[in-house]
């Protein structure tokens, strides 16, 4: 007991010098012999500029190419500097932003002049990492010549598919994007996750004193944390509990807009454009892999960055239970409780943590039927449905590509709904059609039927069902009958007693004519004794 009590606190003593949520799992010894123990885990903070992937637009952007001479800010009138993509001395390329830099050498990527002027000068610096992850610290931008007029940082976490605005910075809020200035000391709790718009790091203050643009990280920590930061486990409780905060942090891709350089003052001066030109130095992105609580490590492999995933977890994130163990649907590690958290760990199909009912990761709740004798699984999702959410729900079916521990394991039926008996369908998707219906769906006629919100038999066509006397089909339904002929093929004569009408062989009868015809037979009609 002295000895595993010992142990416990050896045990408590590493984690804490560790820093918190960096085991994965330990080794116990108990009475019963050692067993291991897991724990909530998440990789350490990492510069993420290494492993960046920079690309900016528009093409020709970069300077250099052909030579251009610039000048500065601070004096404009002289200028020797020159740019120059073929000689690498004078190049200043888009890795110089992301370089580490050597005895006190500033590299820097560095744009073509605003010659163009007043055309504004755009230039977009998309970053991308194939990876989610977190923020951890402030990231920085070091501009070198001045910082942007005014720039947006842009986020997406769906490696670029959708982008978001994470903040705005201009050196007049209100002009530049009719926002109100606001800066993140301004921010409370509760809304702490909103995006702002800052004069902060946008004023002229001359290009050497400040050269750096900040995306605030830890002032926002700081709400919860404490200035110091010293209380993270209040953080990481917020983590927990409040909607959004986790995934505020949280980005695939960055991407500065830059829509304004420094201008060094009010006014642009025309006749030095030379001056004006946007020049980054670094982007520090202080990040960790987000890992969803199960990894401790994350590894460069095949130049990806690649979660080590623990607790029996897969894919790029941990996102996923390994195969075979998915007793139990998945879910991401939790920091409560503190200081350990919660590892949820995937558990092995018909392990006795998952209470020897398999769910194939359907469900986390099994429940004993008594009088049947039973444990099942409750509440199955991805539309499964059974005793073990094996079977696909009424009005799905099992697609054969799939697991059965797929979240895709079963398909909407979609059968259509006039041309349907029912909405369910047989194990290959097909639908029960309606007559005269067919198709998988039955959203299709047999040949002989035409569609009007289901299939209906045609009362005309061109083969077997003719209209007569002149008569057109009017899209299989019915046919369109010359005045003087009725009936559903145009067969009968409209006046077929009425001598008069007889004789009309005009093709286009007046409506007189017709009204008189009709009078006619109807008066010969009564008139006639029986
Ligand atoms: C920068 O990206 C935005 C979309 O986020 C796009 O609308 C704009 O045209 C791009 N600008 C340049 C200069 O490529
Ligand atoms: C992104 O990462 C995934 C998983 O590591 C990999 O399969 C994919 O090929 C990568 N994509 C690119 C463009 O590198
Ligand atoms: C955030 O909330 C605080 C207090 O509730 C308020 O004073 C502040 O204006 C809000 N900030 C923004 C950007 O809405
Ligand atoms: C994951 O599975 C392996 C192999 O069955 C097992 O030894 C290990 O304890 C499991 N880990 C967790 C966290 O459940
Ligand atoms: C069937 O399952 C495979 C494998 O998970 C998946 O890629 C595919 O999208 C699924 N098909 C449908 C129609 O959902
Ligand atoms: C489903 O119905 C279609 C069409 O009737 C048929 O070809 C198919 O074999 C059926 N599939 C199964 C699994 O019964
Ligand atoms: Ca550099």
């Amino acid at each position: 007991m002295l000895i595993q009590a010992v142990l416990l606190l050896l045990l408590h003593c590493l984690a804490s010098t560790l820093g918190q949520y960096e085991l994965c799992k330990s080794l116990v010894s108990t009475d019963e012999g050692s067993v291991w123990e897991h724990y909530a885990c998440q990789p350490k903070p990492a510069s993420m500029k290494d492993y960046m992937r920079i690309k900016v637009d528009p093409p020709g952007i970069t300077c250099g190419n052909p030579p251009e001479r610039f000048c500065t800010l601070e004096n404009p009138y002289l200028c020797s500097d020159e740019c120059d993509a073929s000689n690498p001395d004078l190049a200043h390329p888009p890795q110089l932003m992301q370089d580490r830099e050597r005895n006190g050498l500033i590299t820097y990527w560095q744009t073509v002049t605003w010659r163009r002027h007043p055309e504004p000068l755009l230039a977009n610096i998309t970053l991308s990492w194939n990876k989610s992850l977190e923020l951890t610290d402030d990231i920085q931008i070091t501009f070198e010549y001045g910082r942007p007029t005014i720039m947006v940082l842009d986020k997406s976490m769906d490696h670029g598919r959708s982008w978001q605005p994470y903040q705005f910075y201009a050196d007049d809020c209100l002009d530049a994007f009719n926002m109100p200035p606001k800066r993140v000391r301004d921010l409370s709790p509760a809304n702490i996750t909103r995006v702002i718009c800052t004069e902060q790091y946008s004023r002229w203050v001359g290009s050497k004193n400040d050269k750096n643009v900040k995306f605030e990280v830890r002032a926002r920590f700081a709400v919860f944390a404490g200035p110091r930061l010293q209380n993270m486990d209040s953080l990481y409780t917020r983590m927990e509990s409040m909607k959004g905060l986790r995934d505020f942090f949280t980005f695939t891709n960055l991407r500065l807009r830059l829509l304004k350089p420094a201008l060094g003052g009010t006014y642009v001066q025309r006749d030095n454009l030379l001056k004006y030109f946007y020049a980054i130095s670094n982007i520090e992105v202080p990040a960790r892999c987000k890992c969803n609580l199960h990894a401790s490590q994350c590894l460069l492999i095949d130049g990806n960055l690649q979660c080590q995933c623990e607790h029996n977890t897969t894919g790029q994130d941990c996102q996923r239970c390994k195969k075979g163990f998915k007793a139990k649907s998945w879910k991401a590690g939790s920091y409560l409780p503190a200081p350990n958290g919660t590892p949820n760990t995937c558990t092995i199909a018909g392990s006795p943590s998952g209470s020897n009912c398999e769910c194939y990761g359907h469900s986390n709740r099994c429940s004993y039927i008594d009088y049947l004798n039973i444990v099942t699984c409750v509440s199955c999702k991805h539309n499964t449905r059974g005793q073990n959410c094996q079977h696909c729900r009424l009005g799905y079916f099992r697609n054969a590509s799939a697991e059965l521990d797929d979240e895709n394991v079963c398909i909407e039926c979609n059968c259509n709904q006039m041309g349907s008996v029912h909405d369910r369908c047989n194990g290959t998707g097909f639908c029960q059609c309606k007559d005269g219906a067919t198709g998988a769906k039955c959203d299709d006629c047999l040949p002989g039927f035409y569609w009007k919100q289901g299939c209906y038999s045609n009362i005309c066509d061109e083969e077997m069902l003719l209209c007569q006397n002149g008569g057109t089909c009017y899209q299989n339904q019915k046919c369109i009958c010359p005045p003087e002929f009725k009936g559903v093929l145009c067969q009968q004569s409209r006046c077929e007693a009425g001598k008069d009408c007889n004789g009309a062989s005009s093709p286009h009868l007046s409506t007189a004519t017709l009204l008189l015809c009709t009078l006619l037979s109807y008066l010969l009609a009564t008139l006639t004794p029986h």
